[in-house]
């Protein structure tokens, strides 16, 4: 057969199938920034995963390739290789075909929604060039790709006594631009992975420059998740964990309270971490707060009336929540919302019945947690106390602004910004910079209050705090009102340096756990002013990175007069408009849940109660902490 015959309608209908991904990539993997070639990597390893689940593999080995590309190896079964009945193999349907179903549908929990589960031919139609690696049946086979374009045949290279997939991918240029993968981001996620997927071996490495690499294993799963996660916290009891399998359904969790003021609850279905919680999380959070109850009832804790809410329960607890689903619908503006009905009630009784065994069967733990929630409970009272006061006073009510807002004229929220601005002789020069119409200015002095140690009624009480709340308008907590939010762009401007960062990170903490519907919504932003001014000769132009700088030193720029900004304050008003403000030249950098997320874990770490967490990281990140980017 010539390959003009054998080329047959199916494979005109693969490359159509293929093109239509090139086409519109984000349809497929989300968006085409930095986010989505990252997407690729998890696709592949989202695969291997799978195979684990199913009990075949127990390494996964990823490494970022100096060429600018990235393989994924692991020792499950193998894509199967075997010919079809249209003359090809089966490897190379799985890769070439979008959504191969049937035959090679394996997936025990299918992924509905959601950006999971669109398969490697998405990676492959993606990827300039793919090469995948197979050892099964004693025998290594190769076939290698160019956009999704098969470059040959399945062929046999080899024998081998071992078993596993290897593909290596490089995201073409055409559409992600230029593509530097991030160590961090990575490891991140990987390690996550790790957690929820007890005894799963993970490893990644990083052969560019200044290599590294780490290995990622906990037997102990979601138990060490937690540990983790506390670790820069004073825990109150080892963590709980709990599991168990019901007509095709799984619940894992693993909880530990610490004498933290704040709830930490991670959720996951099907590894999906779900952001936006759901069901699942409704029904977590239901169960915990009538098991503590029943306990106290029983235990005659309560007096009279009284009665354990559910932001007694949840204060200073620390939880991971995994659930496997078998089709689950994915909901929210991210599609991180599990929205199964039927998951909330199961759920429920799980939680319910285990927790409420486990302080029968445990009176130390219990009694340690017991007065935990008590102390909540009267923090609850007294804040509740503090913020009549307050209302009585008038404060909250919108008409009062802070004394130190610069405010707009424009009142229409869309319109309206809000910038949050570190120290006064910045708040001077960014008054003076601003649009006066759209844009007001609100000064922020010194720290702000460290709410990893402050209960709600000091929170409350803090100046910076307040005047937040105040020009913001929306009240916060259990009472935000996203309806009376007077600003749909909130700023937060630092400047460039140490202190900068730290107080980034506060104000994203801040909002993290008090605003939370501000970040879900897209009003939270940070203000990107530049690290560099460049002078030549008349021409002056502004890096916004290191990168960016020595591109420009590179391209026409040669020997110019370099400033570094150290700080908003070394701006002119006109240099900060024009950098930084002017919505026609700035670029504003939205802030997701996920930013939030990684700050309040990093601000947990350096504000915690465990010294060694935080001088471990200061150490490990000394190097970088000049331009620790949140
Ligand atoms: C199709 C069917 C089977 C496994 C796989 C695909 C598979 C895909 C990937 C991607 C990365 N690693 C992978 N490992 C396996 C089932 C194989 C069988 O039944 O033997």
């Amino acid at each position: 057969m010539s390959p003009e015959e054998s080329y047959t309608a199916k494979d005109i209908q693969v490359m159509e199938g293929l093109e239509a991904v090139r086409k519109r990539p984000a349809m497929y993997i989300g968006d085409i920034s930095k986010r989505g070639f990252h997407h690729l990597i998890f696709e592949v390893v989202d695969n291997s995963v799978d195979e684990a689940l199913a009990g075949y593999c127990t390494d996964i080995d990823v490494a970022i390739h100096k060429d600018g590309s990235i393989s994924i190896a692991d020792n499950g079964r193998g894509i199967p290789v075997e010919m079809h009945a249209t003359g090809k193999s089966a490897l190379e349907v799985v890769v070439t075909v979008l959504h191969a179903g049937g035959k090679f549908d394996k997936k025990a929990y299918k992924v509905s929604g959601g950006l999971h589960g669109v398969g490697v031919s998405v990676v492959n139609a993606l990827s300039e060039r793919m090469d995948v690696e197979v050892h099964r049946d004693g025998k290594i086979y190769m076939q290698s790709y160019s956009r999704g374009k098969p470059l040959g045949d399945v062929k046999q290279v080899g024998e081998t006594a071992k078993r596993g997939t290897t593909v290596r991918f490089k995201p073409d240029e055409k559409i992600f631009g230029d593509v530097q993968f991030d160590y961090d981001y990575l490891r991140e996620r990987l390690m996550e992975l790790a957690f929820l997927n007890a005894g799963l071996k993970i490893s990644i490495a990083d052969e560019r420059e200044g290599g590294k690499s780490e290995k990622f294993h906990y037997e102990g799963g979601l138990k060490q998740f937690v540990e983790h996660l506390d670790k820069a916290r004073t825990k109150l009891h080892a963590p709980f964990f709990y599991a168990k399998k019901m007509d095709g359904t799984e619940i894992e969790y693993a909880l530990q309270y610490t004498d933290s003021y704040n709830e930490t609850l991670y959720s996951f279905v099907n590894d999906i971490n779900t952001i936006e919680g759901g069901t699942h999380v409704t029904g977590f959070k239901t169960a915990l707060t009538r098991a503590v109850n029943e306990f106290f009832k029983e235990a005659n804790y309560l007096k009279g009336e009284q009665r354990i809410s559910g932001s007694d329960v949840l204060e200073g607890i620390t939880v991971v929540l995994s659930l496997k689903v078998q089709e689950p619908q994915f909901e929210g503006q991210t599609k991180t919302k599990l929205g199964n009905s039927e998951v909330k009630g199961f759920v429920d009784s799980m939680v319910y019945e285990s927790f409420k065994t486990y302080l029968e069967e445990h009176p130390g733990d219990a009694r340690t947690i017991a007065d935990k929630v008590m102390r909540s409970m009267q923090a609850r009272e007294a804040a509740q106390k503090a913020k009549d006061l307050i209302r009585r006073k008038g404060v909250f009510e919108s008409s009062i602004l802070p004394g130190k807002l610069a405010d707009c004229t424009d009142s229409d929220p869309i319109k309206a910004e809000i910038y949050l601005v570190e120290g006064d002789s910045a708040g001077g020069s960014s008054r003076q910079a601003r649009d006066r119409k759209h844009q007001a200015i609100l000064p922020l002095r010194g720290k702000i209050l460290n709410i990893e140690k402050a209960p709600l009624h000091r929170a409350l009480a803090n100046e910076e705090i307040k005047s937040i709340a105040l020009a913001i308008g929306s009240g916060f907590r259990d009472e935000l009102d996203i309806s009376k939010v007077r600003y749909h762009k909130i700023v937060i401007m630092t400047d460039a340096d140490v202190d900068g960062s730290h107080i980034r990170t506060l104000l994203l903490t801040l909002f993290y756990r008090y605003f939370r519907p501000i970040i879900d919504r897209g009003y939270l932003y940070i203000a990107q002013p530049p690290l560099y001014k460049l002078k030549k000769g008349k021409e002056i132009v502004y890096a916004y990175s290191d990168e960016e700088l020595n591109s420009l030193l590179k391209k026409g720029l040669e020997g110019a007069e370099i400033q570094r900004y150290k700080g908003l304050g070394e701006m002119n008003p006109e240099q900060l408009w024009e950098t930084t403000m002017d919505p026609a030249t700035r670029t504003l950098k939205q802030v997701t849940i996920k930013d939030a997320m990684v700050a309040d874990e990093l601000f947990t770490i350096l504000m915690g109660t465990e010294v060694g967490p935080r001088r471990e990281f200061i150490e490990a990140h000394a190097a970088e902490v000049k331009n620790l980017d949140i």
